[in-house]
């Protein structure tokens, strides 16, 4: 009989492995590939969750590299066409509402690994071949090198490689610094797009509805971003408030002034 551990004895301070995390993963890769992108229904999704599970497992959750996902991430040879990448920092529910109606641009949760792990946790430990339940590594507390965060880090950088054209980013322009450095936006992803592919980057600050106007574009956070947009030789271009995704943020503040008038 296995009880759960009382909170002290616990080994991390991350919550444990999401229940039922190999049906989980094992499922939406189902969905995924038979009904979301049926030109990948040869795929085989339990070869993708062993190569998943193996990326981890029996391992010290904290000693996870890059080098663990490879396999995992050569399963996925799924392309996307150019113009259409979107990244996003500090903003996931707006940019999901975003892509749930334009549905043309792709974020790293719309594509086959992205959509399988969302909002799940998961590690192993080094003494037993099972998932551990009971806690993980948290990223600040813990260890930076766990399953979670170096999985995030291998695919956006994969996704940055990969990307072409103009890329768009929607960045919160509600937090003191939108472009946040230490973030997988501001630190692999922006870093690992391909000058001689990627001529412009695209970026939508998008405030909180009712915080008071404010002009992000020009703030020293985005300076900051545009000095390494430039230094890299591409093109940067910053927009306040992206209409678009007003419209959006706009359905559920229906009444308020910036959504009455000028929006
Ligand atoms: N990306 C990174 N992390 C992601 C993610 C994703 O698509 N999807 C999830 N669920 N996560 P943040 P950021 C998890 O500060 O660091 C890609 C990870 O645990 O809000 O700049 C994506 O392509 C991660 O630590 O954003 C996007 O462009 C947090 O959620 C950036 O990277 C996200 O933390 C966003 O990463």
């Amino acid at each position: 009989l296995k009880v759960r551990s009382p909170p002290e004895l616990l080994e991390w301070h991350g919550r444990g492995t999401t229940s039922h995390f190999s049906e989980i993963v094992l499922g939406r890769c189902f969905t995924y590939t038979q009904l979301i992108r049926p030109e990948l229904r040869d795929q085989d999704c339990r070869k993708i969750l062993d190569a998943f599970k193996s990326a981890f497992l029996s391992k010290n959750p904290c000693n996870i590299t890059k080098e663990d996902y490879q396999p995992l991430l050569k399963l996925d040879t799924q392309t996307i066409a150019c113009n259409k990448t979107l990244f996003w920092s500090k903003l996931k529910d707006l940019v999901h509402q975003y892509t749930g109606v334009q549905q043309e641009l792709v974020t790293l949760e719309d594509t086959l690994l992205g959509y399988m792990a969302d909002r799940l946790t998961w590690c192993g430990d080094p003494s037993t071949s099972d998932l551990n339940y009971q806690s993980c590594p948290h990223w600040r507390n813990d260890c930076s090198n766990n399953p979670g965060s170096v999985f995030w880090k291998a695919i956006s950088q994969k996704f940055a490689e990969a990307a072409c054209g103009v890329v768009q980013v929607m960045l919160n322009g509600s937090l003191t610094e939108p472009f946040d450095k230490n973030s997988v936006f501001g630190s692999v992803e922006i870093f690992n797009l391909r000058p001689e592919k990627v001529h412009t980057v695209q970026v939508w600050v998008m405030q909180d509805i009712g915080k008071g106007p404010s002009d992000s574009c020009s703030g020293s956070s985005l300076n900051e971003l545009k000095l390494i947009v430039n230094k890299r030789n591409m093109t940067f271009v910053c927009q306040n408030n992206y209409r678009p995704a007003r419209f959006v943020q706009c359905v559920k503040n229906p009444e308020h002034p910036s959504c009455r008038s000028k929006i």
